[in-house]
């Protein structure tokens, strides 16, 4: 295989604490390399990156196959249990630039439980920090990915009525965003499914992006 037909997809994964980053990573990855557990406090305490696989049939270039290997950066959360803003800042901005810096990142994606309304100060301090860490440019580069969607189906919901029926501070952020958004349903033995669908919506920004990257000097 050359180059010229593989492709590498830089992703970063920001939220709050226990809103199901570092279980998203491995959805993505298609592994268990990211610790993710339970916990009353935060788990991940230092930015992590992994690396899937060669991923065949997503995209084709010049009618040819372009293979696919995805990049995930975990991050601790923030707000953070026992660590403080800057010092989550600063571990954050140095894996950004040591991992991201020259290749760039395709796409960050801000991890919202979905069964938790979205309101208050954390939710304004956690975007404040994107936008710190990724520049001016951050809208149009993150997108939101509700973990816990099952919890929409078992109360009832679809997907538009939970997103019409969202809070005010809910619906702003999809507004900076560009309603980018992503539903992550954790049931049954879909895992792999879930990860394909995640996936191709993950292509269809990065596409819609021309391909563009942030990068960090
Ligand atoms: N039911 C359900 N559980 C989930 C989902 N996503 C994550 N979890 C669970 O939520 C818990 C926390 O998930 P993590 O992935 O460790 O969350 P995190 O954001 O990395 O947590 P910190 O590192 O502590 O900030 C774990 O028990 C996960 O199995 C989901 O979509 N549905
Ligand atoms: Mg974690």
């Amino acid at each position: 295989m050359t180059d010229s037909n593989k492709m590498i997809i830089n992703l970063a994964l920001f939220g709050m604490t226990q809103s199901g980053k570092s279980s998203a990573g491995n959805i993505l990855l298609g592994s268990t390399d990211f610790h993710s557990s339970f916990s009353p406090c935060s788990v991940t305490k230092d930015c992590c990156l992994g690396r899937s696989c060669h991923l065949c049939g997503f995209m084709r270039r010049g009618g040819q196959e372009i293979t696919l290997q995805i990049q995930v950066l975990d991050t601790p959360g923030y707000p953070h249990s026992r660590l403080t803003k800057k010092h989550v800042k600063q571990e954050v901005k140095e894996a950004l630039a040591h991992h991201f810096g020259q290749e760039g990142l395709h796409l960050a994606l801000l991890v919202q439980r979905a069964d938790m309304p979205l309101c208050g100060q954390e939710v304004s301090d956690l975007v404040q920090m994107i936008q710190e860490l990724l520049g001016h440019a951050w809208k149009n580069y993150t997108a939101i990915l509700f973990t816990h969607a099952e919890k929409i189906e078992e109360a009832g919901f679809s997907e538009d009525k939970y997103l019409h029926e969202a809070s005010d501070t809910l619906l702003t952020l999809l507004n900076s965003v560009q309603h980018r958004y992503i539903f992550q349903y954790k049931k049954g033995n879909s895992l792999n499914e879930q990860r394909i669908k995640i996936l191709e919506r993950i292509m269809e920004f990065i596409k819609e992006n021309c391909y563009q990257v942030l990068t960090f000097k």
